[in-house]
């Protein structure tokens, strides 16, 4: 029996993967590899040779497009993008068989990232993958890249489950003055870090584990998501973490009342209750009363002592951005 429980046990593991395209995403994938992950395969793509062999870190390197691209850049040309993806199907079909959750990162507004996350994600839809998109938009002053970031996020709100958009601007409010590299860097750190929370939650144990089943249930057919994140310490520290994530969502949200699904994330010290955890799900849930779902994971980091980290993901907003701000 005991046999038959473990044996159980591996085989309901989801298989999970992350694949980072373009340069921001392959940013991305290099934090989530430096940090270390269990139980998710990590895959870096770009067509920039030299930023793929130098820079990026991950289980898998794909160079795409080696006929269209020649090892360069596709030069801020996301046709080109979808072009050199398509060279290399059946290498990320390959890839992707099996896999129940998987993670597409990007930074939208340049050729790579932004031409071929659609098709990548096509064909996760076609293997019936549970798809979560985690894309950046440019900065507001790029006004033309900013258009073309809309209409990718429409054609991933269509081939993915839920898409998570972090508008670079918002960073600010975060990352107050910091040089643009650093900014970006939280940027990255954020996504990262959502990706691996999410990853070990599903497949390791933890203080309080989200499923695979929850998470499909929150994230499928999800829409378009924000993510926020919130840090407390000392006397009421959830409430605050919990109320920080909730304010500065990543990307600007018309209606927070019209949230359809939650999902939040906390992190602790060793000190961390099992009461505080609860509470920081009451909160949320007066913050959000017509949510439909709420789903929560919660891990100890020893090296959180006496603080705590709350990481939320509002799925089915409506967002300015979308309606062409
Ligand atoms: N968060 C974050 N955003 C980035 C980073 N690098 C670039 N960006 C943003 O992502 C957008 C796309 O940049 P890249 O990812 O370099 O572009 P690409 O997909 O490689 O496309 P091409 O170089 O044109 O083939 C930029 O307009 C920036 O707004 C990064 O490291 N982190
Ligand atoms: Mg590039």
């Amino acid at each position: 029996m005991a046999n038959d429980l473990k044996e159980m046990v591996r085989a309901a593991k989801p298989s999970v993967a992350v694949v980072g395209l373009g340069g921001a995403g392959c940013n991305i994938t290099t934090w989530i590899a430096e940090k270390g992950m269990a139980g998710g395969r990590i895959i870096a793509a770009n067509t920039d040779v030299n930023h793929l062999a130098t820079m990026s870190k991950a289980d898998k390197l794909i160079l795409l497009g080696e006929k269209v691209c020649k090892g360069h850049g596709c030069g801020g040309y996301p046709e080109v993008g979808a072009e050199a993806t398509k060279e290399n199907l059946p290498e990320i079909r390959a890839e992707l068989e099996g896999v129940n959750l998987l993670f597409l990162v990007a930074g939208l507004g340049g050729g790579t990232g932004t031409g071929a996350i659609p098709v990548v994600a096509g064909i996760a839809r076609e293997l019936g993958i549970l798809t979560i998109s985690c894309v950046t938009i440019p900065f507001k002053i790029e006004m033309a890249r900013r258009e073309r970031a809309r209409n990718a996020i429409k054609a991933l709100s269509e081939s993915c489950d839920s898409t998570i958009v972090i508008d670079n601007s918002k960073l600010r409010e975060v990352a107050g003055n910091l040089p643009l590299k650093e900014a970006l860097a939280v940027a990255n750190a954020l996504v990262g870090a959502f990706v691996k929370n999410v990853t070990e939650t599903i497949t390791q144990p933890s203080l309080i584990n989200l499923d695979y089943a929850d998470l499909r249930a929150v994230m499928e057919r999800g829409g378009i998501c924000a993510i926020g994140i919130g840090e407390g310490d000392g006397e009421d520290r959830v409430a605050r973490a919990v109320s920080q994530a909730l304010a500065v969502p990543l990307l600007d949200i018309s209606d927070m009342s019209a949230t359809y699904g939650v999902l939040i994330h906390i992190v602790g010290g060793e000190d961390m209750t099992l009461e505080e955890v609860a509470v920081a799900g009451e909160l949320i849930m007066d913050r959000v009363p017509n949510t439909k779902r709420v789903i929560w994971g919660a891990k100890v980091d020893s090296n959180l002592t006496g603080r705590v980290r709350v990481m939320s993901v509002l799925t089915g907003v409506a967002s300015p951005f979308m309606a062409g701000e």
